[in-house]
C-alpha cells in the first residue's frame, strides 16, 4: 500500500463532480416515497392482517395475533436498497445486494415487491390491494414466508439468520465475476463476529481484473438486541483507523434528517461507484502498476428504527436498541393500537399506491427493470448460471494395483494430479477454485501449482511460492472464510472444494448448518435452480496426526454433517487412492449437496484397480471378495470405513487366518457412510434384504471405523443383525504418538480387532482366555518397542496383505 493515510472520507452534496446537491428536488421527493412505500409495506408485513391500505379505521382485528419480526434494521435496509437502485439505473451496474442483518427480511421482501421481482417469482402476490394483503398477511404466518432475508426472497443468496457471514459471501460471489458490484450490508453487531471480522481481509484476494467489486457498507445503527454496538462507541476517528486498517476507505454517511441523508446517501454513492469504476479501469488497463487498490466502503450511521415510534410507554425507542424486534409489542393498552395506526399513516400511503392498490408510477419508475432489478439478478440465483465443469477422465490419474496392497500410494496427491487437470480444463470457464485454510500443500495437493498460483494482492517477497494475483487457489488462515467465500461462490453459479484438516473444519460447523438448511430450503422452491455441491476434503485427519497429537485430532464432523437433512448430507470414505478419485469425480459433478470426503494424504497400501474401484464406490460399500472366504454363511463380518481402519481390518484379517486356520470370514467396506441407513431415512439407504446380503442375518460384525463408534450404531441401528455390530473408532484417546500407537490407544489395531473377532465367534469360544494373553502380550510388546524405538514394530511397518 502506497498511498498516505487519507482524512476521514465525509461526503457533502457537493463533495461529488457536480456543484449542485446529486438530487433534484423532483427525484428527491420521489426516492423520498419510494422509501416510505417500502417502509410503509414493511410495517404493514409485521403488524397487520387486512385492511392493508388503510381505507377504514385501524381495528385490533386488523393486527396480527402474534407480532414477529424485526424493525429495528429495516428503514435502513430500505434506504440502502432504492438509493441503490438509483445508481444501478445511472450507470446501468449489474448489482446484486446482500443484506448481513438478514432479520430485515420484511425491508427486502417490500423492495422486491416495489420492483416487481416479487410477484414474477409470486403470482399471487399481486401489485394490487388483494396482493398487498396476502404480502402482508404471509410475513411470519403459519405456512407463509419467514421473517428473514431467506431462499425464499428474490435476489438473496444470504439468509443472515446467523450473523457473520455477509462479507464472505460477497467475496466469494465476486470472485470471477468482473462485471458484478457486490453491496453488502454488514449490520454493526454482526460486525463484532469471528467470521465478519475476519472477512475484511477478503480485500487482499479480489483481483479489480478479474473479480468483480464489494462494497460494504457499515450498517452503523448503534444496537444489537439489548445493547450499544462496539463499532458505534468507538468514535469516528478509531473506527476510521480500523477500517482504513483493513485496507478501505471510508466514505461516511451520517444523519436524521430524511432530506440531507438523502443528498449525502446519493453523493457518496456516486463518489464510491465511481472509485470503484477508477480503480477497476486502472488495473484492467495496466495503469495502477499493479498495487493493491484500497477499496471504498461506506459507513451508514442513521437512527435505528428510523421513521418509527419515537417512543413507547413513556420510553424512547427510535434511535436506541428498543427498536430493534417489534416496537409496539402490546396491543392491550389501546393507545397503542392509535399509536400503530398514527405510525403507518406517517407514510402517506395513499399518495404513494393508488386506490387499486398499485404502486403509483411516479415512483415505480425508479425501479431498474428487468435482470437489473436486484430481486431478479441472475446471479442470485446462481443454478441459473450453472455452467457444469469439464471434467477430465479421472481414470487417467489412477494408480495402477497389479493385487490388492501390492503398492504404495498417497491418495490426496493422486487427487491433486487430478484437480491439475480439473483446474487446467476449465480455466478459461473461470468457474472452479479451490479453498483451503493454507494447507493445499501440506494436503499434498500441490500438483494444481503446476497450472494455477495463490491468489494474492498484498505484498510479496522472494521467499514466497505460487503467490498469483490471478492464482485460482484461495489459502487463507480462516476456516471461515474459506467456507463463506465457496458458499457465496457456489450460490452464483459456480464451483469449488474446500480441503481442510479434518479436525478444524469445526470451525465452520455452523456455517454448514445454514449452508445445508439453505440447500434444503431452496430444492423446495421451483424457481431456484440447483446450485454445484459444496465439496469437503477432509485430510491431515485424525489417525495420522503423528507430531501434532490430540489437539489434531477429531473425526466428530462426521457426526456433524451426518444430522443434516438426508436430502442434503453425504458422507464418503474412500479406503484407497482410486476410490478417491471416483468419489471425487462424482462430487464435483453432483448438484446441491454437502458432500464430505475424508482421506489420508500419507502413503498408505492401495486396494483396488481403477475399474473396481468404480464399482466399490458406485455400489457405496461391498464384500471384497479377494479379502474374503466364498462362504454364504462366515464365522464373522469384518467390516471397515476409512483408509486406516481398512488397513487395520485387513491385517486383522490375515491375523485371524493365522489363528484360526479354519475360520470363515467375510471383509464389508463401506465407502458411502449413508448406505447404512434404512432406506426410508437417506436416499442411499439399504433396504434390509441388500443390507442383510452385506452384513448377513446373524453373524457378528465387527466394525472399524474412521470416526467416534457411536455414529455407525446411529445409522444402523435399524437395520438387521444391528444387534449384532461391534464397532471400533476413535474414542478421544490421542496425544503424540506413532501411528500404530494411535489405532492401538483407541482399539482399533489389528490385535484388537482379531481378539474382537474371537470373542463374538460362539464356536471359538474356548480360546479366548488363551487370545486374550496372547494380545497383552503382543500389546506389550509394542509399547516396550515403541518406547524404546519411537517407531513402530518392524512387523507393523512392513505389513503387507498376502492373499
Ligand atoms: C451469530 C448470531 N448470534 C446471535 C444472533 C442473535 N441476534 C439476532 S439480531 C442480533 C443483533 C444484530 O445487530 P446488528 O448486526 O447490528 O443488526 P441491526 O442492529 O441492524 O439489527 C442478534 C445478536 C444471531 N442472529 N446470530
Amino acid at each position: 500500500m502506497t498511498d498516505p493515510i487519507l482524512p476521514t472520507r465525509l461526503a457533502t452534496p457537493r463533495d461529488a463532480a457536480t456543484a449542485e446537491p446529486p438530487l433534484s428536488p423532483d427525484l428527491l421527493r420521489r426516492i423520498h416515497g419510494y422509501w416510505r412505500a417500502a417502509n410503509y409495506l414493511s410495517v404493514g408485513q409485521i403488524y397487520l392482517r387486512a385492511n392493508p391500505l388503510l381505507e377504514t379505521p385501524l381495528t385490533i382485528a386488523d393486527v396480527k395475533t402474534r407480532l414477529l419480526g424485526h424493525w429495528g434494521t429495516t428503514p435502513g435496509l430500505n434506504l440502502l436498497y432504492v438509493h441503490l437502485n438509483r445508481v444501478i439505473v445511472k450507470r446501468d451496474l449489474d448489482m446484486i445486494l446482500i443484506v448481513g442483518p438478514g432479520h430485515g427480511g420484511p425491508g427486502i421482501v417490500a423492495n422486491t415487491y416495489l420492483e416487481g421481482s416479487y410477484t414474477e417469482r409470486y403470482p399471487a402476490i399481486e401489485r394490487s390491494r388483494g396482493g398487498m394483503d396476502r404480502l402482508f398477511r404471509q410475513f411470519s404466518w403459519p405456512g407463509g414466508i419467514p421473517s428473514h432475508v431467506a431462499p425464499e426472497t428474490p435476489g438473496s443468496i444470504h439468509e443472515g439468520g446467523e450473523l457473520g457471514y455477509s462479507l464472505a459471501h460477497a467475496y466469494g460471489a465476486a470472485f470471477d465475476n468482473p462485471d458484478l458490484v457486490v453491496a453488502c450490508v454488514i449490520g454493526d453487531g454482526e460486525a463484532e463476529t469471528g467470521a465478519l471480522a475476519a472477512s475484511w481481509h477478503s480485500n487482499k484476494f479480489l483481483n479489480p481484473v478479474r473479480d468483480g467489486a464489494v462494497l460494504p457498507i457499515l450498517h452503523l445503527n448503534g444496537f444489537k438486541i439489548a445493547n450499544p454496538t462496539v463499532l458505534a462507541r468507538i468514535g469516528r476517528e478509531e473506527l476510521t483507523d480500523l477500517l482504513h486498517g483493513y485496507g478501505h476507505e471510508p466514505w461516511f454517511v451520517e444523519g436524521d434528517d430524511p432530506e440531507a441523508v438523502h443528498q449525502l446517501l446519493a453523493a457518496t454513492l456516486d463518489a464510491v461507484c465511481t472509485r470503484i469504476a477508477e480503480i477497476q479501469h486502472a488495473a484492467r488497463n495496466g495503469s495502477d502498476g499493479g498495487a493493491r487498490p484500497r477499496w471504498p466502503m461506506i459507513v451508514l450511521q442513521t437512527p435505528k428504527g428510523w421513521t418509527g415510534p419515537k417512543t413507547v410507554d413513556g420510553k424512547p425507542v427510535e434511535g436506541t436498541w428498543r427498536a430493534h424486534q417489534v416496537p409496539i409489542a402490546d396491543f392491550k393498552n389501546p393507545e397503542h393500537l392509535v399509536q400503530l395506526e398514527a405510525w403507518l399513516h406517517s407514510y402517506d400511503a395513499h399518495e404513494l399506491f393508488d386506490e387499486t392498490g398499485k404502486f403509483r408510477e411516479d415512483y415505480a419508475s425508479l425501479a431498474p427493470t428487468g435482470h437489473r432489478r436486484m430481486g431478479s439478478n441472475p446471479h442470485a440465483n446462481g443454478g441459473e448460471l450453472l455452467v457444469p465443469l469439464a471434467l477430465p477422465d479421472f481414470r487417467a490419474s489412477a494408480v495402477t494395483v497389479p493385487a490388492p496392497g501390492a503398492v504404495t500410494a498417497a491418495a490426496t496427491a493422486v487427487l491433486g494430479g487430478y484437480l491439475r487437470d480439473v483446474m487446467a480444463l476449465n480455466r478459461d470457464a473461470a468457474n472452479f477454485r479451490l479453498f483451503g485454510p493454507d494447507e493445499t500443500a501440506s494436503n499434498r495437493l500441490q500438483a494444481v501449482y503446476d497450472v494455477t498460483g495463490k491468489a494474492w494482492m498484498a505484498e510479496t517477497e522472494a521467499v514466497d511460492e505460487h503467490l498469483d494475483r490471478d492464482g485460482r487457489v484461495m489459502e487463507v488462515l480462516s476456516e471461515h472464510l474459506c467456507q463463506g467465500w465457496l458458499e457465496g461462490y457456489l450460490l452464483t453459479g459456480r464451483h469449488g472444494l474446500f480441503s481442510c484438516y479434518e479436525a478444524f473444519v469445526h470451525i465452520v460447523d455452523s456455517m454448514v448448518n445454514q449452508h445445508a438448511k439453505w440447500l434444503k430450503v431452496s430444492a423446495g422452491i421451483a424457481w431456484r435452480r440447483p446450485i454445484a455441491s459444496l465439496n469437503y476434503l477432509l485430510t491431515s485427519h485424525v489417525w495420522r496426526q503423528d507430531h501434532n497429537g490430540l489437539s489434531h485430532q477429531d473425526p466428530g464432523f462426521l457426526d456433524h454433517v451426518a444430522t443434516k437433512t438426508a436430502s442434503v448430507a453425504r458422507i464418503y470414505l474412500p479406503p484407497d487412492a482410486n476410490c478417491l478419485l471416483s468419489v471425487a469425480d462424482h462430487c464435483l459433478r453432483s448438484r446441491h449437496y454437502v458432500n464430505v470426503i475424508v482421506a489420508g494424504k500419507q502413503p498408505e497400501a492401495q486396494w483396488l484397480g481403477i475399474d473396481d474401484a468404480v464399482r466399490h464406490c458406485t455400489a457405496g460399500a461391498g464384500v471384497w471378495d479377494w479379502a474374503s472366504d466364498p462362504d454364504e454363511t462366515p464365522d464373522v463380518v469384518m467390516a471397515c470405513a476409512g483408509d486406516v481402519p481398512t488397513l487395520e481390518t485387513l491385517a486383522a484379517v490375515q491375523l485371524l487366518r493365522e489363528y484360526v486356520p479354519d475360520i470363515r470370514i467375510r471383509v464389508v467396506n463401506v465407502v458411502d457412510l449413508m448406505v447404512l441407513q434404512p432406506q426410508s431415512e437417506h436416499p442411499h439407504g439399504l433396504d434390509a434384504r441388500a443390507f442383510t446380503a452385506l452384513f448377513t442375518a446373524d453373524a457378528p460384525v465387527i466394525f472399524a471405523f474412521h470416526g467416534y463408534p457411536a455414529l455407525i450404531h446411529r445409522l444402523a441401528y435399524r437395520q438387521p443383525n444391528h444387534a449384532n455390530f461391534h464397532v471400533r473408532g476413535f474414542k478421544e484417546e490421542g496425544t503424540t504418538t506413532t501411528p500404530f500407537d494411535m489405532v492401538v490407544l483407541n482399539d482399533l489395531d489389528r490385535y484388537r480387532l482379531a481378539l474382537d473377532a474371537i470373542t463374538r465367534i460362539p464356536r471359538l469360544h474356548d480360546r479366548v482366555a488363551a487370545e486374550t494373553q496372547r494380545y497383552w502380550a503382543t500389546m506389550e510388546r509394542h509399547k516396550l518397542y515403541i518406547a524404546e524405538h519411537g517407531e513402530d514394530l518392524p512387523e507393523i511397518r512392513d505389513w503387507r496383505w498376502v492373499p
